[in-house]
This record gives structure tokens, sequence and C-alpha cells, in this order.
């Protein structure tokens, strides 16, 4: 370990001795370690991150809201006689008390408990573990229900504005810093001719349809923990985003990464497949989770958030690969490029499914 990695290391409240610090995860977003300590011979593990200020400018709105959302989460969890360190996100405050510590050069680092005995998938194997990954996510939202929305930073303002995320796409295209327009010409029309599409949620809010609630918004499966010994998921994490939004958000930003027969960055788009089995399981469990709040209006919202939020995201990696592949963590030459193409697939699919994914929600939601 280096001296740098050292010298942040010894600003936080840590049991025991430092001895290894490993990259660990596969966030797109923010640089995760594994730290591990040595107290006797015991070894406790923690989570330290290198927050993306690119991505999150303000790190003291984003750690307010952090500390705020599980300081929430935990009385809940207490009242319910759960177990806080396994059930939610724990900040270990700095040695002078803070919820981060800012480098010489200016880089900013948070950490965790490392929440143990778990296990954290990136591709989906068993349905059931799909319905527990719904029902975690359904759940959340429930128990974050009567937060006083107020209280929380817009870290990133409109987030799941879709509609602004299009505006974005076609200043990418008008201006294609990186001549790689040319190239993508079938997937730029692909975005133009659902231009209508953009503003169907939004739409639906602004006419009062549905309700605008405290939502997480990056609802990927690998930011929800399943418990190693029950296989039930224990924990829902990544909360950079915890932010007034809207259920389908939350609903179809995991199916368009859950429900699907490939990876989010497959290259072979023939193994990139809608799987409607998944998509009833993970339906299954949100609905349930969700329970007496939602009414039809809202169960309605969700396939219409599935198509949207996997437009919006394969748009998001399509005007990241336009601007130079800057704001999503790439590892290969045409990453995002991938995963523009996955989404897309996805999208398709559904289109093709449409009767059949609402029909799901209807039965799943008792009509
Ligand atoms: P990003 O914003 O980059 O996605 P995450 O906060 O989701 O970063 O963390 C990346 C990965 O690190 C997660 O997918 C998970 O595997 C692991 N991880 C994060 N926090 C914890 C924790 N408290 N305990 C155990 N593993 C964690
Ligand atoms: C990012 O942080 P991570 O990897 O969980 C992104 C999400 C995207 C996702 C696509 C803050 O999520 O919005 O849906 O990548 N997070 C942010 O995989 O932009
Ligand atoms: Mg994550």
């Amino acid at each position: 370990m280096g001296q740098e990695m050292k010298q942040v290391l010894s600003m936080f409240k840590y049991d025991g001795e430092p001895y290894s610090c490993d990259i660990y995860g596969n966030g797109h977003i923010n640089t995760t370690y594994k730290v591990e300590c040595k107290q006797g011979d015991k070894t406790v593990r923690y989570i330290l991150q290198r927050i993306n200020n690119n991505i999150f400018p303000d790190t003291d709105a984003l750690m307010e809201n952090i500390e705020n959302v599980t300081a929430f989460l935990k009385k809940k969890i207490i009242k319910r006689g759960g177990d806080v360190l396994r059930e939610t996100l724990n900040l270990v405050p700095t040695v002078d008390g803070k919820n981060y510590y800012t480098d010489e050069n200016g880089g900013n680092w948070r950490s965790y408990i490392f929440i143990e005995d778990t296990v954290c998938y990136e591709k989906i194997e068993k349905p059931e573990d799909f319905y527990n990954c719904g029902y975690a996510f359904g759940n959340f939202q429930n128990l974050l229900a009567d937060f006083p929305a107020e209280k929380l930073h817009e870290v990133i303002p409109n987030f799941h504005n879709t509609l602004t995320r299009y505006e974005t796409f076609k200043k990418a295209v008008e201006s294609d810093i990186c001549g790689r327009a040319k190239t993508v010409q079938k997937e730029i029309e692909f975005v133009n001719a659902r231009a209508k599409d953009m503003s169907s949620l939004t739409n639906m809010l602004k006419k009062g349809e549905i309700p605008l609630r405290v939502t997480h918004n990056d609802t990927k499966l690998n930011n929800c923990m399943f418990d190693k010994a029950t296989g039930k998921t224990i924990c829902v994490i990544d909360l950079d985003t915890v932010m007034p939004g809207l259920r389908a958000y939350d609903y179809g930003d995991s199916i368009r990464f859950g429900a699907t027969t490939g990876a989010e960055d497959e290259p072979d788009l023939s193994k990139v497949n809608f799987s409607l089995p998944l998509f009833k399981s993970y339906t299954k469990g949100f609905i349930k989770a969700c329970g007496e709040s939602m009414d039809e209006k809202e169960a309605l919202s969700l396939p219409i958030g599935a198509k949207i939020m996997t437009l919006e995201c394969g748009m998001r990696f399509l005007t990241d690969y336009l601007e130079g592949d800057t704001y999503f963590k790439t590892s290969r030459e045409n990453h995002n490029l991938d995963r523009c193409r996955t989404q897309f697939k996805l999208v398709s699919d559904m289109e093709k499914q449409w009767d059949k994914m609402t029909d799901i929600v209807l039965h799943e939601f008792g009509l």
C-alpha cells in the first residue's frame, strides 16, 4: 500500500491497524476499495470510496443526504429489532468527527462498515433472487415514505428527467466533439424515433396522475446485498442518488439491468434478450413491498418506467460515447457503445412484448 493511501486510511476511525487496501466492486462512478484491519487476531473490514467529484461536485450536500438517510433508516431498523450494522450503510467518521476526508490534492474520501456475509450479484441466475431484489427496493421506498423530502439536496438535478437527458444528447450529437457521430447513425436514429416517449413519465407527474416520492434512483442489482445464509436481500447500498423521484424510476432501472439474459456491456447482442420471467419475478416482489400505498395509475406507470429508464440509460451511454467517455468508467474501446446497444436491444424487445408486460403488472397488482 502506497504512502498516499496510508495517509488517507490514517484519517478514519478504524478498529485496528489497516494492512491491506484493494480496489473492489464494479461500480461505474466512485472508486471503491476494500480495507482490511488487524485487531488482535481478528480482521475488521471496511469500504473506502474516493467520491467522483466530476459527478458529485457538492460533497457536503452529498454526504449530508447520506448521513440523514442512514440515520433515518437506522431508527426504523432498531424499532423493528433489526441489525443496523447489516441492514443499512454505516459511515465511519474521520478522526476529527467528519463524514468525509479531503486529501492534499482535493480528493474526497468516505468510508463505510463492510457488510459481512453477503453476496452482490452482477447478473441474475435465479428468478427468486430478482423477486427479492424487487422486494428490497420497494421496501426501501416504503421505509423512506415519511422521510422529510425537503431535507434532501438534489445532488444531480434532473437526474431522471428523460426529456432533459434527451436535450443533452441532442447537443452532444450536434457538437460531435470526437467525430464519432457518423459511426453511430443507427443508434442516433433509434433515439430520435422515440422523441415523443421522453416526457411520458414527467407528464404523468405534471398531470397529478402519479405522486412524487423519495426514491433511490440507481436500483441496479449490484446496489443490493443478499444475505449469504438466507439468500434474502438484506441491504440497499449506493445511496448517492437518493432524491425525490418516481416509483417508475426505481422499478424501471432495476428491470433494465436485471430482466435480461446478457450483461449490461455484452458486445454480442444475440446474447441479450429481455426476459419476461425475470420481469415477472421482480414485479411481484416490488408490488408486494409497495403494498397498499400504490394505486392503479402508479402501477400502470411501472412498465412505462421499465422502457423509459432503459431508453434513458442507453441514451446516456451514447451521449458519453459521443463526448469521449468522460462520465462512466470504461475499461475497453467502445465500452459505452456496447452498453448503449444492449439497452436499445432491450427497448426493442420490450416494445414487442408491451401487452404482456402490462398484463403481468396488472395481474401482480391484483387486477
Ligand atoms: P458506485 O457508486 O461506484 O456504484 P457503490 O457504492 O455501489 O459504488 O460500491 C461499489 C461496490 O462495492 C458495490 O457494488 C458492492 O459490491 C461493494 N460495496 C459497497 N458498499 C459496501 C459495503 N458497505 N459492504 C460491502 N460491500 C460494499
Ligand atoms: C451508474 O454508480 P453505479 O454504477 O451504481 C449511474 C447510474 C446508471 C448506471 C448504469 C450516479 O450507477 O445512473 O444507471 O451507472 N450512476 C450515476 O450502469 O450516474
Ligand atoms: Mg453502485
